[in-house]
């Protein structure tokens, strides 16, 4: 099966992105044509020092590495160097409701946490999430519980394509870990834990 994942280069990653996503990927390599990319052009959606994302991409994949994600079995790469993420997203927004996107858990809570930095970029996030997945005709996405709305909505999406234009896309299924899906913040037992929320949490290179 066709596997694909990614993780946004916004920091250190903790054992919610180990539990929730790296984990997983690492048994899933076994059997599976395993895609991994660090995804750059998610991470821009919210606050970032310019300088710090080149040396964020590179810390990312060096966890990748370093967590047993083996190049020699799984493709790794950074999500803008093929820029035929952002051009399938185009044509993937024109056919996805703006109401659709304003149910998204994720962008009310970056909208809510952001106040002054709710870009159309945030709002048409899930859509480049979408043909990241769509792009590969993947069919298996590993993520943690906080992301499966957003492969449902990729799923929509590839079922509107293909009514609208013939088959071209597989309808892509979440992946969740038996345990760890959702990892608590220790800062607010009531929310996720995050790169952002928790600093303190994530480990540096
Ligand atoms: P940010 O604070 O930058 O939004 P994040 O920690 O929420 O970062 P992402 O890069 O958005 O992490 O997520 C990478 C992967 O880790 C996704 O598959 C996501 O579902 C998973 N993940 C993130 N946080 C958790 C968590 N607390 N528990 C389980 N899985 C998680
Ligand atoms: N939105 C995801 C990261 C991500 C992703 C993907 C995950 C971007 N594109 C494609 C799986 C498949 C997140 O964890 N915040």
């Amino acid at each position: 099966m066709r596997i694909f994942s990614g993780i946004r280069p916004t920091g250190g990653l903790h054992i919610g992105n180990y539990l929730g996503a790296i984990k997983q990927w690492i048994a899933l390599q076994e059997q599976n044509e395993c895609v991994f990319c660090i995804v750059d052009l998610h991470a821009i959606t919210t606050p970032y020092e310019p300088k710090d994302l080149q040396k964020n991409i590179l810390e990312t994949t060096a966890v990748y590495l370093a967590a047993g994600i083996n190049p020699e079995k799984s493709i790794i790469f950074a999500q803008s160097e093929v820029k035929e993420h952002a051009e399938l997203a185009w044509l993937l927004e024109t056919i996805t409701p703006m109401g659709e996107l304003s149910r998204m858990t994720q962008f009310k809570e970056k909208s809510k946490q952001h106040k002054d930095y709710i870009n159309a970029g945030l709002f048409s996030y899930p859509v480049l999430m979408a043909a990241d997945i769509l792009l590969y005709r993947s069919k298996g996405v590993p993520v943690g519980k906080d992301q499966e709305q957003h492969v449902e909505l990729a799923r929509t999406i590839a079922k509107k394509f293909n009514q609208k234009f013939g088959q071209v896309f597989d309808e892509p299924e979440t992946i969740l870990p038996k345990t760890g899906a959702k990892i608590m913040s220790l800062q607010d037992p009531k929310k996720k834990m995050s790169k952002s929320d928790d600093p303190k949490s994530c480990i540096s290179l």
